[in-house]
């Protein structure tokens, strides 16, 4: 990880990966459960939007990208999938398939996302609106300026 990754302002149960975190939030079970997130008092960021993935065909892979400045929490709120995170130097695959568990996906982190299962519903909570130019499509360009912004950290 390069810097400090950003922290939640109330300590949740929280699990470190090797490039990220993945954080538990409010679950309430009565007669099915409900689970809720209010902006930054559960999330490391304020949300301007969300947007769910569902119902996608077996085998495929999704992500293949960074933001340069969106931050994400992805809650697998169904089902399970397999998120792979790269920053650059290190790789890691984070499997999520409890419905209040959500990775805290940084700018400038590679991801794909596989292993769908036929039930899976992503959901995922952003920091920005969505603009295509924040998108890193192309795995060597992002290598070259992760490991520019890893070298200057360095420098630092
Ligand atoms: C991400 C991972 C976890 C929009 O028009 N508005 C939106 O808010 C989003 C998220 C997508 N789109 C359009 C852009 C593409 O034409 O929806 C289409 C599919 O997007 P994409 O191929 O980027 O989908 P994924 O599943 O590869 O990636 C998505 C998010 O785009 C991305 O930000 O981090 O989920």
């Amino acid at each position: 990880m390069k810097g400090p990754i950003p922290t939640l302002k109330e300590q949740h149960d929280i699990t470190k990966t090797k490039l990220s975190y993945v954080f538990t939030i409010p679950k309430i079970e009565d007669e099915g459960f409900l689970c809720f997130a209010e902006g930054k008092n559960h999330l490391p960021f304020d949300v301007k939007r969300f947007y769910y993935i569902a119902d996608v065909i077996k085998g495929a892979r999704r992500g293949f990208h960074a933001h340069h400045k969106t931050r994400q929490v992805l809650f697998c709120i169904k089902g399970s999938i397999t998120i792979v995170l790269d920053d650059g130097q290190y790789r890691e695959k984070v499997v999520l398939n409890e419905s209040n568990k959500g990775i805290f996906l940084d700018r400038m982190m590679w991801h794909e996302m596989e292993d769908f299962t036929k039930d899976t519903v992503l959901l995922v909570a952003a920091s920005e609106y969505y603009d295509e130019k924040d998108y890193i499509r192309d795995y060597q360009e992002f290598s070259m300026i992760a490991n520019k912004r890893w070298y200057r950290y360095q420098q630092k």
